[in-house]
C-alpha cells in the first residue's frame, strides 16, 4: 500500500515520542505511535507545556507492521532498542524512507537497512520533556537541536519540507555537516550527567547545587577533555564543563533516562552506547580516565544488583 503524503511514524512512547507525536498531529500532520506493547488502533495521550494547560487527544497507534510503508521515521527509543525495532518494521520502510535517529550516543545504528533509505541523526540537547503518568508528557523545553548525516555536506533538497514541517512543530532541527562532531560532545555531556544523576540518585539539577557533585562534574569533564583533546575535537575541558552546565540548568527538573530506566528495573542501560564508546578511545591513545571508567563499572554494577544475574 503507498503511505500517506506527510505521514510520519513516530517509534517509541517515552517522553520524547509522545512530545513529538502530539506536536506533528498539533501542526495537522497525520501521525501513528510505534509502540511495544498493543494499545488496539488509537491510545488517548496527555500533552504539556510547563505553563500550558493539559490536552487530551487521542493518537493512531500500532505495535506491528498492518501493511502500509513507513515513510518518515522518527526513531525516539532507547539505543539498546535500535536494533529490535528495526528487526520488526524494517521491511514496512518504503525504499526511500528518511530515518531520524534521535538516540543518545554512537554505534547503534540498524545494520543491513536498503542503501536507499536516507539515514539522519538528530543531536537532541533542546527537545526536552519528561514523562508524568502513562500516556502523558510534559514538554519541558523546545530549543534549537542538531541534525546532518554521518557524512556530512548540505541538507538535501527533498528534505526541505520535512525539516520545515518539524521546524514549525517546535522540533527546531538546525542542519550541520558536522554531525560527528555533535555527536561526540553529547556523548561527553550525557556521560557526566547519566553517571552522576544514577550513583546518586537525584535530579539532573542537583549535580549543580550539592558542592561534592559539582566537584564530580568538572572532574569527569577534566578527563573527558582530555581526551576530546586528543582526538583532535574542539572540546576542551572549559568548553565541556560549560555546556554540560548549561544542559544541567535546562533540564533541572529531568530524571535523567539513564535513571529513569534503573528506577523501572529496566535489565539494560545506554552508557554502553554512551561512555563505553569514549572508554575505548581513550584506551587506543593511552589516556587515563579513572573518574569515569569506575562510575561506568559502578552503573552497571548497580543495573545488574536492581535486575538479578542471569537476566539480559
Ligand atoms: O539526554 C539526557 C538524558 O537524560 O539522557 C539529558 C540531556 C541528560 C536530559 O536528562
Amino acid at each position: 500500500m503507498d503511505p500517506a503524503p506527510d505521514h510520519w511514524h513516530v517509534v517509541g512512547d517515552g517522553a520524547i515520542g509522545m512530545a513529538l507525536a502530539h506536536r506533528l498531529h498539533r501542526q495537522g500532520r497525520p501521525v501513528t505511535l510505534i509502540t511495544h506493547e498493543d494499545h488496539g488502533r488509537t491510545r488517548e495521550l496527555s500533552y504539556r507545556s510547563l505553563r500550558g494547560p493539559e490536552v487530551r487527544w487521542r493518537c493512531d497507534v500500532l505495535a506491528r507492521p498492518d501493511g502500509r510503508l513507513l515513510e518518515r521515521v522518527l526513531v525516539t527509543t532507547k539505543a539498546y532498542s535500535v536494533e529490535e525495532v528495526f528487526a520488526t518494521w524494517g521491511e514496512a520502510l518504503a525504499g526511500h524512507a528518511s530515518i531520524y535517529y534521535l538516540q543518545n550516543g554512537l554505534d547503534f545504528e540498524a545494520r543491513g537497512l536498503p542503501g536507499s533509505v536516507r539515514v539522519l541523526h538528530v543531536v537532541n540537547g533542546g527537545f526536552t520533556a519528561f514523562v508524568d503518568g502513562p500516556g502523558s508528557v510534559v514538554q519541558s523545553a523546545m530549543n534549537p537541536i542538531w541534525i546532518g548525516t554521518l557524512d556530512g555536506g548540505p541538507p538535501p533538497e527533498a528534505l526541505a519540507g520535512d525539516l520545515a514541517t518539524l521546524g514549525a512543530a517546535g522540533f527546531e532541527v538546525r542542519w550541520t555537516d558536522a554531525i560527528r562532531l555533535h555527536r561526540w560532545e553529547k556523548a561527553g555531556i550525557n556521560t557526566v550527567i547519566n553517571t552522576l544523576t544514577v550513583l546518586n540518585d537525584c535530579l539532573n539539577g542537583q549535580l549543580l547545587e550539592r558542592p561534592p557533585l559539582a566537584e564530580d562534574v568538572r572532574r569527569l569533564c577534566t578527563e573527558l577533555g582530555a581526551l576530546f583533546t586528543a582526538m583532535g575535537l574542539p572540546f576542551t575541558e572549559g568548553h565541556l564543563l560549560e555546556s554540560t552546565q548549561a544542559i544541567i540548568e535546562g533540564t533541572a527538573h529531568n530524571v535523567s533516562s539513564t535513571l529513569q530506566d534503573l528506577r523501572a528495573g529496566r535489565p539494560r542501560h545506554e552508557l554502553g552506547y554512551i561512555t563505553r564508546p569514549l572508554l575505548e578511545e581513550a584506551a587506543r591513545r593511552s589516556i587515563p580516565m579513572p573518574t569515569c571508567e569506575a562510575g561506568y563499572r559502578e552503573v552497571s554494577r548497580r543495573f545488574e544488583a536492581a535486575v538479578g544475574p542471569g537476566t539480559p
